[in-house]
This record gives structure tokens, C-alpha cells and sequence, in this order.
């Protein structure tokens, strides 16, 4: 990060920085924002039970590439059916007997939240607290646990990736004008609590079957550091996205030369929870075709303590 990015980051921080907001003790940043109220409210938009997905799959043939630490998710049986009809299975009398399985797997491998621990500026990390919290015993404070019962609440998309809309194309960045008009020719007035889910259009680019080569490490539309003041001001909860960083990515071919501002600002300062890699198609269609672009999302990561991120199957329901 140049030094002018580093104090650029400084300066809109501070600006927009709810530390103590909700208490010295507070690790929900954001999240905040979803009162009872609120979840109340988005519980209410359910009128058909329709629910679709926004997780990817999560196997070996994932979108991270075979050099990135974060690996795929590596499936193993540890018990069978044919060790059933072979007679092997330990404790197994008369066919009858069960399968077990384990998964290995980096936790932002797939569809995932980032949790307030995942990034650090100045060696600090959200709410004032010294980024080597998180160590080799993992996230001592600002861990995803305390999100796992919270990111339930009103979704909205902007569906930013349409056809007819004015383009995002790769390293295209978004900036609040953008998303505001999306959401006003959607109908969509937003409200604080809401989770933003933004579908840039990256993942289209990688129908199913045909590989993810080049979805992460490569160029892509995404938020804009420019947004970040309106995304406080609106009071969202949570803002995710269908490409890799959420945030734009202008030139992704050296990875460790890719500076993340959005995420240094939102997560650090903000306190803003990110998402990453969801899959918005199904979803983008379906408001579409209803002309509904809000519903009850329940986002809740799993539950892994002292985790600086998780993998999470979101649920929109109409
Ligand atoms: C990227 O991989 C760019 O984002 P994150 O570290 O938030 O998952």
C-alpha cells in the first residue's frame, strides 16, 4: 500500500469509524444496526416460502487456485455403505451400519462473512484493539461467533449486473451513485439494518461447469472506497457481493501487490461485515421476475470459535 493510500485509508477511517459507537466491549460492529425491530420487519416480507440459495458448492473444484493457501474444501469418507456390504464396518450387524464424512478446508475458501479480526490498519483491528488479539490460538476478540445469530434481516439486491443497466465491467468501481440509482429503478428504498448484496456480474462470467479459472486474483467490478460514507450513513449491516473482494479490483495480476482499501475502512474502522463469493444469479433472476428486489435473507456463518471468517449458505426467502 503507497503511503498515500495508507493515509488516505487513515484519514476516511477516522471519519467514518464507529469505534466505542456500541460500547468498549462491543464485537458486532454493523451488525448492530439489525434490531429485533428491524427483523421483525424483513420476517414479515416472506409471502410465498420460496427460498433459494446463495452458497456456492463447496468442493475440491472451488474457485480459490491451486497456489493460494486458502484451500478448497477437500471432502473425505470416513465411513461407508460398502464397508456395510463388505462386513467391515466396525459395530455393524445384519446391514444394517452408517457413513461419516470430514471436510478440510480454509473457512474463506467458499460463499463466507469476513469477521471483524480479518484485517488490520496501523495494527489495530476493529473497536481499538491490537491486531496481535489474533494469534496462533486464533481471534481472541472480534472473532465470527458473536455474528452467528445475527445476520438474519432484510436483503436487498442491487442488481447491478443486468441487463439494460449501465455496465460493470472488469475493474469497473462502484460507487454509491451507482447503487442508489439501481435501487431506486428497483423500487428499493433502503433502510438501516438492511444487507446490501451487490451483483456486480463477476460470477456470471463462470457459469457452472465450465471451471472458475481467473474468478479470484483477476479484475473485477466491485465497491468503491467512495461508497463507503453512504454505506455508513444508510446504516447497512452488512454489504456482500458476487465476486472475490467485494471491493474493485482494478488489476488483479499480482496478487500481493492488490491493496484492499474498502476492506481496511469497512472492516476495520466501520466495523462493517463483508461477504464474499455469493452466488446472486438464481437470486437476481427471480427478482426479476417477481420485480421484488427485497426479502428475508438469513445469513448466519457457522459457528467456528476463534475464526476470523466462516463459511456461511445464505437464504433469501420470498
Ligand atoms: C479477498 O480474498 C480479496 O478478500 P477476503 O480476504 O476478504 O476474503
Amino acid at each position: 500500500v503507497s503511503d498515500e493510500l495508507h493515509a488516505r485509508i487513515s484519514r476516511l477511517g477516522r471519519q467514518l469509524s464507529n469505534w466505542g459507537r456500541w460500547g468498549p466491549a462491543d464485537e458486532l460492529g454493523t451488525l448492530n444496526h439489525i434490531t429485533t425491530e428491524r427483523r421483525r420487519a424483513a420476517a414479515a416480507l416472506v409471502e410465498t416460502g420460496e427460498a433459494i440459495s446463495l452458497a456456492i458448492p463447496l468442493d475440491e473444484s472451488g474457485p480459490q487456485p491451486p497456489f493460494e493457501r486458502r484451500l478448497n474444501p477437500r471432502h473425505v469418507m470416513l465411513e461407508t455403505g460398502t464397508d456395510v456390504r463388505s462386513g467391515v464396518q466396525e459395530g455393524g450387524v445384519g446391514g444394517a451400519g452408517w457413513a461419516d464424512d470430514m471436510v478440510t478446508m480454509a473457512l474463506q475458501a467458499g460463499t463466507h462473512w469476513d469477521s471483524l479480526a480479518h484485517c488490520f490498519h496501523d495494527q489495530r483491528m476493529y473497536n481499538d484493539r491490537d491486531c496481535a488479539l489474533v494469534n496462533a490460538n486464533g481471534a481472541q476478540a472480534n472473532a465470527i461467533t458473536p455474528a452467528c445469530d445475527r445476520i438474519i434481516g432484510r436483503g436487498v439486491l442491487a442488481d447491478l449486473g443486468a441487463v439494460g443497466s449501465q455496465p460493470v465491467k472488469p475493474g469497473h468501481p462502484i460507487g454509491s451513485e451507482l447503487i442508489r440509482e439501481c435501487l431506486e429503478r428497483e423500487g428499493v428504498q433502503p433502510f438501516a439494518g438492511d444487507i446490501l448484496l451487490l451483483r456486480t456480474g463477476h460470477m456470471a462470467r463462470f457459469p457452472a461447469g465450465k471451471g472458475w479459472k481467473g474468478f479470484t486474483h483477476s479484475a473485477e467490478a466491485g465497491l468503491d472506497i467512495e461508497a463507503l460514507p453512504w454505506i455508513n450513513e444508510t446504516k447497512f449491516a452488512a454489504v456482500a457481493a458476487d465476486n472475490w473482494a467485494v471491493e474493485v479490483i482494478a488489476d488483479g495480476a499480482n496478487p500481493a501487490a492488490v491493496p484492499l482499501p474498502v476492506h481496511a475502512v469497512a472492516i476495520v474502522y466501520m466495523g462493517l461485515f463483508l461477504g464474499e463469493i455469493f452466488d446472486l444469479e438464481a437470486l437476481a433472476a427471480t427478482c426479476r421476475e417477481k420485480r421484488r428486489y427485497e426479502f428475508l435473507l438469513v445469513a448466519t456463518p457457522l459457528p467456528f470459535s476463534r475464526a476470523v471468517g466462516a463459511p456461511v449458505n445464505p437464504i433469501a426467502i420470498f
